[in-house]
C-alpha cells in the first residue's frame, strides 16, 4: 500500500481560504480536464472564478460529486482527466464512494477534498473531519497516491503531480472557514451546465 505524502504543518489560523484553494487547483490544471464541483459553495465559488464548459456543478446531491466524477471517467472514451472538488462534509456523507473509486481504479482521476472541518455552506456546523485522515482512508481503499497539504504552494505541487501520475489519486487540503457574503450562484441552469459539459466532453 502506498504511504500518503505530506502533513498539516500550519496553524489553522494560517490556512488559506476555500476560494484560494479552488483557484490554485483550477489554475494548476488546463481546461482539457473535467472539473466537478461538489454541492454548496465549492461549486458556487468555482463558477465565480469563471465558468468554462469543462466545469460541472453538482447542485443538491451532496456527497455525489466523486461518484459522478467516476461515472464521467468510466464513460469517457478518450484520455480526459477528471478532477473532483469535494467538501469534507460531502466526502464524509458518501465515504463509501472512496472504496468504489479504489476498486474501479480510474487512472486519470484526482479527488481533491477541500476541508474546512465544517458544513460552511449551510451555516458552519462542525463535521468530524478534524479526526479523519482522508489520505490514509484513500490509500486503504486502493487509491494509488494521496497527499496532505495546507499551503498554496504545496497544493499546487500535489495537484500537478496527482494529475500527471497514474491514479486514482487524492489530495486532502485544509482551508479556513470563510466565504464572501455576496457569493453568486451559477447563472446557467443545472440542465444548461450539464448539456454544455456533455457536449464539451464528447468532443
Ligand atoms: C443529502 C443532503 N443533505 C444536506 C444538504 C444541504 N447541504 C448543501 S451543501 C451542505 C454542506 C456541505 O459541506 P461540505 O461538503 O463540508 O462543504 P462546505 O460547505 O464546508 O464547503 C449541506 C449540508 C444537501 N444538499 N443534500
Amino acid at each position: 500500500m502506498t504511504i500518503p505524502r505530506g502533513s498539516f504543518e500550519r496553524d489553522p489560523a494560517e490556512w488559506m481560504t476555500r476560494l484560494e484553494a479552488i483557484g490554485v487547483v483550477r489554475d494548476t490544471l488546463d481546461d482539457e480536464v473535467a472539473l466537478i464541483g461538489t454541492t454548496g459553495k465549492i461549486g458556487r465559488e468555482l463558477f465565480t472564478l469563471g465558468h468554462r464548459p469543462n466545469q460541472l456543478y453538482v447542485v443538491g446531491s451532496m456527497g455525489c460529486a466523486s461518484a459522478i466524477g467516476l461515472g464521467i471517467h468510466l464513460g469517457g472514451r478518450g484520455s480526459r482527466k477528471v478532477v473532483v472538488l469535494d467538501g469534507d462534509g460531502a466526502a464524509l456523507m458518501k465515504m463509501g464512494s472512496l472504496a468504489t473509486i479504489g476498486q474501479q481504479a480510474p487512472e486519470r482521476f484526482v479527488h481533491v477534498i477541500i476541508d474546512n472541518e465544517a458544513h460552511e455552506s449551510t451555516g458552519g456546523q462542525a463535521t468530524v473531519s478534524a479526526g479523519v485522515d482522508f489520505a490514509t482512508v484513500a490509500v486503504a481503499c486502493g487509491y494509488r497516491n494521496a497527499w496532505r497539504v495546507d499551503a498554496p504552494e504545496a497544493l499546487r505541487a500535489a495537484v500537478e503531480e496527482a494529475a500527471s501520475t497514474r491514479g486514482p489519486n487524492l489530495v486532502h487540503v485544509k482551508v479556513s472557514i470563510s466565504s464572501s457574503a455576496d457569493l453568486g450562484r451559477p447563472g446557467l441552469t443545472p440542465v444548461e451546465v450539464k448539456d454544455q459539459f456533455m457536449r464539451w466532453f464528447a468532443d
